[in-house]
């Protein structure tokens, strides 16, 4: 029997992976950012996904080794993956010239492909400063049948800075909600914001692994189903998982109980499992009032002893002073007692926690740090 006019890849659903801001310095400054990396290219293995885009920031403005990075790429078990790189704000000095590899392509200019004829076509839109996505998809708007195509590219989406990126602040080639409705991609994914996110059919696919420990939580890359634009969130089993948490102490009867059940509150909250739980990192900051700092001191230690901390650091107790003062310790402990008979009416909160710190700040006064 004949085979050789059967179109296979007729069979195949083409899918190709997306992750962004690996923000790769040297192999020995950031290991395990190489090791995202790496992670990710293991898990396309698994899955059998041979083309991988990079959405902005692959490397770090402050000190890049593209030869460190091409030696990944060109490992016997990987080069058969494509490898698309789409330059960020960080990625200024990266052109078409910058590699050899043979799997690694840059695209440094706004362009349409279909990866197969079945597919919808992408637009690759490389991160440019001083524009706006509107404008480059303006000017290719005709290629681009409504619904029927994917945006890839690096900056702000304007309606989903609900937390913005602390490493940098201000506004790069953003994408308006206009932009959407007059456009209408069927789906958006985008590099810069290192938090996964993602809101109706816009994502941030997130960094593979976390910079350091303000960027927190369990780390993704996404899966993209170029026939129907479906999406698929992949876990990294990346080497560390940060997590960076603020308690508020107050000096009430119940103290250590009513600390400890908070911790372990959170703790659940993370929804580690035991491998995830061996590669977390924390940072813990105490704030507030303690009848007894040495006291304290033990809780918390006993609360985090299965866990490791960010550079072997450990809770930082230096913003909780001793309630010396018998009076606002009553006020405190029945304010205490009020908030915690809140509960049915805290939609109007953001959350207890932020209830606890403005009664603090209340009562004490000056001598409370603010977290805001
Ligand atoms: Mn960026």
């Amino acid at each position: 029997m004949k085979l050789k006019n059967i179109d296979f890849r007729k069979y195949k659903i083409l899918k190709i992976a997306i992750t962004a801001d690996l923000h790769l310095m040297t192999k020995s400054r950031n290991p395990e950012r190489y090791r995202g990396f790496e992670n990710v290219l293991e898990a396309m293995l698994e899955k059998q996904i041979d083309h991988l885009v990079l959405a902005g920031d692959t490397f770090d403005a402050s000190g890049r080794n593209y030869a460190e990075f091409e030696e990944i790429c060109q490992r016997g078990k990987y080069k058969n993956i494509q490898i698309n790189i789409l330059p960020g704000n960080h990625d200024v000095d990266l052109n078409t010239k910058s590699m050899s590899s043979s799997n690694v392509e840059i695209i440094t200019k706004p362009v349409i492909r279909n990866l197969d004829e079945h597919t919808l076509p992408i637009l690759f839109l490389p991160y440019h400063k001083h524009s706006t996505m509107g404008g480059f998809i303006a000017e290719k708007k005709s290629d681009l049948p409504a619904g029927k195509w994917i945006l890839l590219s690096h900056g702000d989406w304007i309606e989903g800075l609900h937390e913005p990126n602390p490493f940098e602040p201000g506004v790069y080639m953003p994408l308006t909600r206009s932009d959407l409705e007059t456009y209408r991609p069927a789906l958006t994914v985008l590099g810069h914001i290192h938090k996964p996110y993602n809101a109706e059919n816009v994502y941030y696919t997130g960094s593979p692994c976390g910079l350091d420990i303000r960027e927190t939580g369990r780390r993704r890359f996404l899966i993209v189903d170029l026939e129907t634009a479906s999406v698929e969130s992949v876990p990294v089993a990346s080497d560390f998982i940060y997590f960076n948490e603020t308690f508020i102490v107050l000096p009430v009867a119940d103290e250590r109980e009513f600390l400890q059940q908070k911790i372990e509150n959170r703790i659940q909250g993370w929804q580690l499992s035991v491998e995830e739980k061996t590669k977390a990192r924390l940072q813990i900051r105490l704030m507030g009032f303690t009848s007894d700092k040495n006291e304290l001191q033990k809780t918390v230690k006993n609360c985090f002893k299965d866990f490791q901390f960010y550079k072997e650091g450990k809770p930082d107790l230096s913003q909780v002073s001793l309630a010396d003062n018998e009076n606002l310790t009553e006020i405190i402990q029945r304010v205490s007692a009020k908030i915690q008979h809140l509960s049915p009416d805290l939609k109007y909160f953001p959350d207890v926690e932020a209830i606890y710190m403005h009664a603090l700040q209340t009562i004490y006064g000056g001598k409370v740090a603010r977290t805001d």
